[in-house]
């Protein structure tokens, strides 16, 4: 599932750069793993409540200017709020769309990422939003498919905002973030954290955000279901 959503998320990418070919960049990925928490849990999903993802990052380009051999990379995505969950009846899918909320990405030479339980909490999210500021952006879209089973996709689009990455190369690039997630009964979820994430965040140096289409996208996971 993992390399398969890697692989629909470039591809879709890579033809969306051949059809709209300006400077002709490839895709450059961070790949993160974490946790997730939502007010009151992430079931339900009311009107409000606000959902928050801790990250360690595994993989980053080197377009970001960060050693992953002797640095730390954390993303920290806070402040998205819920629409309300829509629950398809039939299928039991719930489809959520948040507005609001932001993500950065920090580095430093201290490795000292601590999850804790029960976020927010003394080391969840200071340990995440330590260090230097690499990246940081407002979300512009931001949406969470979960199935019955509890585990389920989400995808958003990104406006950069700051961060020493735009200072290179990436002035002007589209930042797109997809990604997966395990249910509440996933293996080693610490206490108060409602999903296992898995996700990366997708930068494109000559596509508009509009060109990577939520359908296509959405059709692609359903395609994988
Ligand atoms: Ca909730
Ligand atoms: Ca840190």
């Amino acid at each position: 599932m993992k390399q398969g959503l890697k692989g629909s998320v470039i591809a879709l990418s890579v033809l969306a750069i051949g059809v709209f070919a300006v400077r002709g960049a490839a895709a450059a990925v961070v790949d993160y793993v974490g946790y997730a928490y939502e007010t009151g849990g992430l079931v339900p999903s009311d009107p409000g409540d606000q959902l928050a993802v801790a990250c360690t990052v595994s993989q980053i380009d080197p377009l970001f200017q960060v050693d992953l051999g002797t640095q730390e990379a954390t993303l920290f995505i806070e402040g998205l709020v819920s629409q309300g969950a829509t629950v398809n009846q039939t299928t039991g899918t719930a489809t959520t769309l948040y507005t609001g909320g932001t993500i950065a990405v920090y580095a430093s030479f201290d490795h000292n990422h601590d999850w804790g339980v029960s976020p927010p909490n003394p080391t969840a999210p200071s340990t995440f939003i330590d260090g230097d500021l690499v990246f940081m952006g407002d979300f512009t879209s931001f949406t969470l498919v979960m199935q019955a089973s509890g585990s389920g996709v989400f995808q958003g689009t990104i406006d950069a905002t700051g961060g020493t990455a735009l200072a290179g190369p990436c002035s002007d690039c589209s930042y797109t973030i997809a990604g997966t997630f395990n249910d509440l009964t996933g293996a080693n979820i610490p206490a108060g954290y409602d999903l296992q994430v898995d996700g990366i965040l997708d930068v494109d140096s000559a596509v508009d955000n509009e060109n990577i289409s939520w359908g296509d996208l959405k059709s692609q996971f359903s395609a994988g279901n």
